[in-house]
């Protein structure tokens, strides 16, 4: 009863009194940050960025992307000196931020970032950009004042996999979505992106060696449209791009199903020799690669060469779920000779957890992908205690593509309705019976494009969500807080709507203005 009262009185509050000013007069605070920090300790005043702030770092890379995040909007010169009233330090911070933490002192006087890697720097440069205002943002010069406010942040993530996916093949999506993808996720700490490049509607990425993959393969998507892929060099772009943003790419090529664009582009590649129609409908599990041809494991053998060669990261995904139309016993056939050819190239091999099938054998490394919607699954457990990882992404929390409520216009339901607070209100470390924090490598938030064609599709689906699951992968469990979160979360409105980002305006979320 007195509870209750109270909240009463609060709620009349909230209503009554305007929220907190986090964002008033364009200042912001010291704890309006997605995701949240380890530690903040708040001090007074702020440190106000002039023309001629230089920025000094121990890292070129680095000082040179936050130059280019901060010169547009201020209109400022922001040379790059040794020294410098900003300053990013490869010495100083303590042990415990780790690998990719960072340290970040603002006083009157200055800023400094302390990491022990680029990747540390890089991630309290994400920090300082959310510490001024969401103007900073824009892409023309806005009127200042740029303030960061004073404190201290001690910071370091819960996973090291941190990860959003992107279904290229469904619905194609130019290199130019692909980079400000990337450009948006790094803001939240994300480090992966995992690239769906094949399924049965498209193929994505020119294979020099079966060229016909992306010239046929990829030249419809679902609903009949152009489709594209990437040349090799395009996609070289991406990993680039990717790079800078200390983000690595985790390219997918989808095996033994979801596998129609390669079966309709190579005859040869099919048990009865004949190809089949390109496909451009939303069914899924009905192709299969011909698992007892050995012109299938030449085939992959190439594809993985070929995609080996273009990925300086250490994982390469493939697939291998619903591979409904292959049987049990072929589908651990083909797995027990394709990964090895991915571990022999250096490489470790992510599948959907469906690669956790009873015959199928441990490789070095492996990382499960969960998707599934249970709390308990036997087959992952026991991958597990083989050695696996695994990276969650429970369609019924993670899936982007998954309608906010009934009346979200894009999107599916197969899995839930998943709004914000659905995305938010899980822990990873405990989400699955068997799997114990230590064996989970990390979180990923998919974005399959079955009915998302456009880059502004891709932004109402993954806003505001995938921020909720990147703080999942990155904040400590302690800072869980739907109350917290959700200010916290509307405080980035301001500047999505700065970026361009169009995003779903879930009426669970405090927006302010
Ligand atoms: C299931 S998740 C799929 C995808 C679909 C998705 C749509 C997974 C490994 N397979 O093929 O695009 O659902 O939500």
């Amino acid at each position: 009863m007195r509870l209750f009262a109270l909240g009463t009185l609060l709620l009349a509050f909230a209503v009554v009194a305007p929220p907190p000013a986090i964002v008033a007069h364009g200042r912001t605070a010291m704890h309006d940050l997605v995701p949240a920090p380890v530690s903040v300790r708040p001090a007074r005043g702020a440190f106000t960025l002039r023309p001629g702030t230089a920025i000094a770092s121990d890292d070129a890379g680095v000082a040179a992307y936050l130059a280019g995040v901060l010169r547009p909007a201020t209109g400022y010169a922001l040379p790059i000196r040794p020294k410098g009233a900003i300053s990013l330090r490869l010495e100083g911070a303590p042990a415990s931020v780790g690998p990719e933490g960072y340290q970040l002192d603002v006083t009157p006087r200055g800023v400094t970032i302390r990491a022990r890697t680029p990747a540390g720097l890089f991630n309290g440069v994400q920090t300082l950009r959310q510490l001024l205002p969401a103007s900073v943002e824009s892409p023309s010069v806005r009127p200042g004042p740029w303030q960061v406010p004073a404190g201290r942040i001690v910071d370091h993530p819960r996973f090291a996999y941190r990860g959003a996916m992107l279904d290229v093949a469904r619905h194609f999506h130019p290199v130019e979505t692909v980079k400000r993808y990337l450009d948006r996720i790094a803001l939240y700490k994300i480090n992966h992106l995992h690239l769906h490049l094949s399924d049965d509607q498209g193929w994505r990425i020119a294979i020099d060696s079966w060229p016909r993959l992306a010239t046929h393969g990829g030249s419809t998507q679902v609903g009949g449209g152009p489709g594209g892929y990437y040349t090799k060099a395009d996609y070289r772009e991406i990993v680039a791009h990717a790079a800078r943003r200390h983000i690595t790419i985790v390219p997918e090529i989808d095996v033994p199903g979801h596998t129609n664009a390669a079966l309709a582009s190579y005859a040869e590649l099919n048990c009865d020799g004949v190809a089949p129609p390109l496909y451009t409908g939303v069914k899924v599990g009905f192709s299969s690669l011909c698992t007892s041809k050995e012109i299938t494991y030449t085939f992959v053998r190439d594809v993985l060469r070929e995609l080996a060669e273009l990925t300086p990261g250490p994982y390469v995904h493939l697939g291998g779920d619903e591979a409904d139309a292959t049987s049990d016993a072929d589908f651990a056939t083909f797995v027990n000779r394709v990964h090895p050819m991915a571990v022999s190239l250096g490489k470790k091999v992510v599948g959907w957890h469906q690669i956790a099938a009873p015959d199928v054998r441990h490789s070095p490394g492996r990382v499960l992908q969960y998707w599934g919607l249970t709390s308990d699954d036997a087959t992952v457990t026991r991958a597990v205690a083989g050695g696996a990882k695994v990276i969650m992404s429970p369609a019924n929390k993670t899936y982007l593509d998954m309608k906010y409520d009934a009346t979200t216009k894009l999107g599916t339901t197969w899995a839930a309705l998943i709004e914000v607070r659905d995305a938010y209100d899980w822990d990873p470390g405990t989400h699955l019976a068997g799997v114990p924090e230590s064996a989970v490598l990390g979180v990923e938030a998919p974005l399959w494009t079955e009915t998302l064609a456009t880059e502004k599709d891709l932004e109402h689906m993954a806003f505001p969500r995938l921020p909720a699951v990147a703080e999942l992968a990155w904040s400590p469990r302690s800072t869980h807080d739907w109350a917290s979160f959700r200010e916290r979360l509307a405080a980035q409105a301001p500047r999505w709507q700065t970026l361009g980002i169009g995003f779903h305006r879930s009426p669970q979320v405090p927006w302010r203005a």
